[in-house]
């Protein structure tokens, strides 16, 4: 069988923290327990194939660079193969337990509904061997609304009905695959629901359209028996000026509006989290005070640069304190960390997509590790509790308990004068945490 990867000839291990070898992991044990529970079930590391085996390094000024020799050919249906092949091979090497795909990434559509969907049986026959013989699992599955011209005023939320009837055709062929494929979740990103200009936008309409979309996708995945996660995906804008599945708040406002709101959780991004003007911890954050914190597609933005670059995480004070929150809520139950980051432009060899998948697991192994000690130590919930505190008695538990209203809280204050201000120690909290990075 063809090789793709001779640089990597065996699968990557753990090393320790003091190997020199850049194709091993420092960190990442995945057998190793941190707070009962092995790393590998911690982080739950996920590929994305559309980034890592369909990625050519193309951007808006430039073609492709990566010289991908899975990618090279005639026949679709040959590269499709040979690239779910190199996929595979990926992932047994870097040993990730989970991939995530879109239909038109196995292999893009023909422009005909009957004719793509013979194609699909095919790739997905192929893929199902393939997670068979190597015991790597579906995260989730989802759908490309909005590469083709057809959706170019978006799927659920287009102006015409017929596109709209073409997106649930093709919802629902990805929701057998996926239950096929046994895909323990199912991801609705919102590319090109949205808009450019309220002059020919009906908002309303849009927004009710795509409740009743997902409502549909609700109804077949019942009677299919497709058990997945449902997940939306927030992104604040790009390509869509503005996208309706905002931010992880618009998301939540959406989901309950329209019945949703116990069927779905959201799959959370960092870059775009950070193109809303939020970052990933403030999202998950708000999502696990919510309930809805279901899963992570794990990348970053660039400080200086205002779009949605998906680069590979590697900044250990962000992962710590996305560790922290994620335990914080119990971890994830069907979700994972899935790599939507791609190598940049100019690292265009094979090995670089192992350097930057090797490098992102390592550093969430590393932040896992020096958050389960901060829980432990609860050195910060401990004054979190505290600085609370005043809500578990006196006034502040007759305020949350319903017994007071305005004017019992007037006669508080009249009777017991101003309130003291305490300090945030915000600083001290900060040097705190540096000092675990140590
Ligand atoms: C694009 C999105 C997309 C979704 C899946 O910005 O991140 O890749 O994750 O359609
Ligand atoms: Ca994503
Ligand atoms: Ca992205």
């Amino acid at each position: 069988m063809k090789v793709y990867f001779p640089e990597v000839e065996k699968p990557i291990v753990y090393e320790g923290p003091d190997s020199k070898n850049p194709l091993s992991f420092k960190h990442y044990n995945p057998q190793e327990k941190v707070l009962g529970k092995t790393m590998e079930d911690h982080l739950r590391f996920a590929v994305s194939y559309w980034h890592t085996m369909r990625g050519g390094g193309a951007d808006m000024f430039g073609s492709p660079v990566m010289d991908r020799e899975w990618l090279k050919g005639d026949n679709v249906i040959e590269i499709a193969e040979k690239t779910l092949q190199a996929g595979f091979e990926f992932f047994t090497k870097l040993g990730v337990k989970f991939w995530a795909f879109h239909d038109d990434d196995l292999i893009p559509e023909t422009g005909n509904l009957a004719e793509s969907n013979k194609q699909l049986d095919h790739m997905i026959k192929l893929a199902k061997k393939m997670q068979n013989d190597t015991g790597v699992k579906l995260i989730w599955g989802t759908c490309n609304l909005y590469s083709h011209p057809r959706f170019m005023s978006g799927a659920a939320t287009n102006p015409n009905p017929h596109v709209f009837a073409y997106a649930a055709a093709k919802v629902k062929k990805a929701l057998e695959n996926t239950k096929y494929l046994g895909g323990q979740g199912y991801v609705f990103w919102g590319g090109r629901e949205g808009y450019e200009t309220l002059l020919n936008t009906d908002m309303g309409r849009e927004m009710d359209n795509l409740g009743i979309f997902l409502n549909m996708a609700v109804d077949y995945a019942k009677k299919i028996k497709f058990t997945g996660q449902f997940y939306i995906e927030p992104k604040p804008m790009e390509p869509t000026k503005h996208q309706y599945d905002f931010d992880a708040a618009s998301c939540y406002a959406f989901l309950q509006r329209y019945g949703l709101d116990k069927t779905f959780k959201l799959n959370l991004e960092a870059n775009h989290a950070t193109l809303a003007g939020h970052t990933l911890i403030h999202e998950l954050e708000y999502a696990g005070a919510n309930g809805i914190l279901g899963s992570v597609d794990a990348n970053r933005g660039d400080l200086l640069l205002g779009w949605d670059t998906d680069q590979f995480p590697t900044d250990i004070y962000d992962t710590t304190q996305i560790m922290y929150t994620l335990l914080k809520y119990g971890g994830f139950k069907k979700g994972g960390f899935n790599f939507d980051a791609h190598v940049r432009r100019q690292s265009i060899d094979t090995v670089d997509l192992f350097h930057a998948h090797v490098g992102s697991m390592d550093c969430f192994a590393r932040g896992l590790k020096i958050a389960a000690q901060m829980h432990k130590d609860k050195s910060f919930s401990k004054f979190v509790n505290q600085r609370y505190s005043g809500w578990n008695r006196g006034i502040g538990k007759e305020i949350t308990s319903g017994k007071v209203g305005f004017e019992e809280l007037e006669a508080y204050v009249l009777k017991k004068g101003n309130p003291k201000i305490v300090s945030g120690r915000q600083e001290l909290l900060e040097n705190m945490l540096n000092d675990y990075l140590k």
